[in-house]
């Protein structure tokens, strides 16, 4: 049987942003929308071809719906065989580890990330290459050069699949294996963790701890790994049955949008350990009795206590941190004598390094960390990690890991504030206000701070040379400070500004838990540079974390 060939026109902006194409579930559900960007990867991913396609999301709206879609037409553009997640579940670690372990070809994960789900809600889809990771810049403007000259897909005519037990279907010649979303990535995590030493912990009756899968993805990995294999009760891991709205919130693990959790482990000091993770699994939130681990020092500690844990037991190549991430895993890297590396905002750009062997943890500011066990950040791994740490430390807290990390390393105070949905043409205003200065600034000072650099990121890769220019706007006090301010390239409303502050603090005496009266200067100096505030009529950043 002939595939149909269906005609379409090409939809404007299907450019994929920091992380895969998002957009508003309305604009994906018009008419050939979704079909025209997944026939763009299917046009220019030819070694898809006879191969293998990994397919699964996090489990938002319109993520069935989009599967029997992708299907159809996976068929009719000769893939040979697809892997699905059990009911269109998987989460992006867990895709990330399947075409690896399954020897895939490439993947599409059906996920807007934190962004909230629902018929008014945010939906979005990423390719990931053969590695398991998201597709470099040179593979998503080859697909965005695709979308804009489109005229047709091709698709089967086909009954919709059972998605919800794992079989072995067909849609003409191309096999689709429903799988078990969970099982290859708990094995995975089994062969990095020491898991007799967290079972002790999570046993310990004075160890109270609680996992928020915040209504998304993570619900099912949580109890796998927490409940089943590491014996903590089953209320241990709350709001764990994925929804397709994620119960109305945003499932953003931050002490914002995980205000309850952060409320009860952090201010209120009742649990030794929670976290958290997003919608589609990728990020984490670590909390401590009375402490909340910034995501940038959550990094630097996995690093400098990684020799502690199986999995790393022999020591890491390097690290990397997007430029944003504070520079806590630098200092770590120079103390034990590995290499570091600074990347632009984005997953995608670790990748070569990961697959070069030249580093083996990486994160981001944005509750991301992972390591070379998959290409995309991990947020059950992270916490397994910490676990992990807390088991083999007898004695220590997250609050003493982190204070006596800064003992050794000097303390990175760090914060981002977000303006969400600022006017695009405010927003972009505001930014090239703080574009033009940057020459002038060398030499200015912030509060007692003198500016050493001021520029716009540009990033060469340092595996195969390729560029990638305005990737954040930096202003730099040598060691002590830095503030940062980028556009996202995430959102789907008008134009989110995300202004970073770093101050450091060598002097353990003055590392007291006082983040926002630190930074002010910082802070005033980033509204004196882009007018943000006065622009916008905004108080104050939207979210602060
Ligand atoms: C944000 C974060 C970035 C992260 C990206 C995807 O991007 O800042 O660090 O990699 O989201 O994460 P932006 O362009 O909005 O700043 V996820 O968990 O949304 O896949
Ligand atoms: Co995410």
């Amino acid at each position: 049987m002939s595939p149909h060939e269906i005609a379409i026109t090409p939809f404007d902006g299907q450019k994929p942003g920091t992380s895969g194409l998002r957009k508003k579930v309305m604009v994906f559900r018009q008419p050939g929308y979704l079909e025209a960007f997944v026939q763009s990867v299917f046009d220019t991913q030819a070694d898809l071809r006879g191969g293998t396609l990994v397919l699964g999301g996090d489990g938002r709206f319109f993520n069935r719906q989009a599967i029997q879609v992708i299907l159809r037409m996976a068929a009719a553009n000769g893939i040979a065989r697809a892997l699905v997640g059990r009911a269109g579940i998987l989460s992006t670690p867990a895709a990330s580890a399947v075409i690896r372990r399954h020897g895939a070809q490439g993947g599409l994960v059906l996920s807007a990330s934190h962004n909230p789900g629902g018929p008014d809600g945010d939906f979005g889809i990423k390719f990931n290459i053969g590695n398991g990771g998201p597709a470099p810049e040179s593979v998503t403007e080859a697909i965005y050069r695709r979308t804009t000259q489109i005229e047709r897909y091709r698709v089967f005519d086909h009954h919709d699949l059972d998605l919800d037990h794992v079989s072995l279907q067909h849609i003409n010649g191309m096999a689709v294996e429903v799988i078990d979303p969970v099982d290859d990535y708990a094995a995975l995590q089994e062969t990095l963790f020491d898991f007799e030493a967290i079972r002790a912990l999570i046993r310990r009756p004075d160890f109270r701890f609680r996992f928020d899968a915040m209504h998304a993805v993570t619900g099912p990995y949580a109890k796998r790994l927490l409940v089943e294999m590491l014996g903590a009760p089953a209320d241990a891991v709350i709001n764990a049955e994925p929804k397709e709205d994620f119960g109305g919130h945003h499932p953003d693990p931050n002490p914002a949008h995980a205000e309850a959790l952060y409320r009860e482990t952090v201010l209120e000091a009742r649990l030794d350990f929670a976290a958290a993770s997003d919608g589609d699994g990728d990020r984490n939130m670590i909390l401590g009795r009375g402490i909340a681990v910034s995501p940038s020092d959550s990094l630097a500690v996995l690093a400098a206590n990684a020799t502690l844990v199986p999995g790393y037991a022999k020591g890491l190549a390097g690290v990397a941190r997007s430029m944003p991430t504070s520079r806590a895993a630098d200092a770590v890297a120079a103390g034990l004598g590995i290499a570091s590396f600074e990347t632009p905002t984005g997953w995608k750009f670790f990748g070569n390094l990961l697959d070069a062997g030249r580093i083996t943890l990486c994160g981001e500011e944005s509750y991301g960390t992972s390591s070379a066990h998959v290409r995309e950040k991990d947020g059950l791994w992270a916490v397994l990690f910490w676990l992990n740490l807390l088991a083999v430390k007898p004695g220590e807290t997250v609050a003493s890991l982190l204070t006596t990390h800064w003992r050794r390393f000097g303390r990175h105070y760090y914060s981002r504030h977000d303006y969400e949905a600022v006017d695009a043409g405010i927003a972009a205003a505001a930014l090239q206000r703080l574009r033009d200065a940057l020459p002038s600034l060398p030499g200015n000072r912030i509060g007692g701070l003198v500016v050493t650099t001021a520029d716009d990121f540009a990033y060469t890769d340092p595996i195969d040379q390729s560029i990638s220019t305005g990737q954040g706007l930096r202003v730099v006090c040598g060691e002590q400070a830095r503030v940062i301010a980028r556009l996202s390239g995430t959102g789907t409303e008008g134009a989110t500004v995300r202004l970073y502050f770093e101050l450091f603090e060598a002097d353990p005496a003055r590392q007291r838990d006082d983040v926002q009266a630190r930074i002010a200067p910082l802070v005033d100096f980033a509204e004196h540079m882009t007018g943000l505030r006065a622009a916008s009529g905004r108080r104050g950043p939207d979210v602060i974390t």
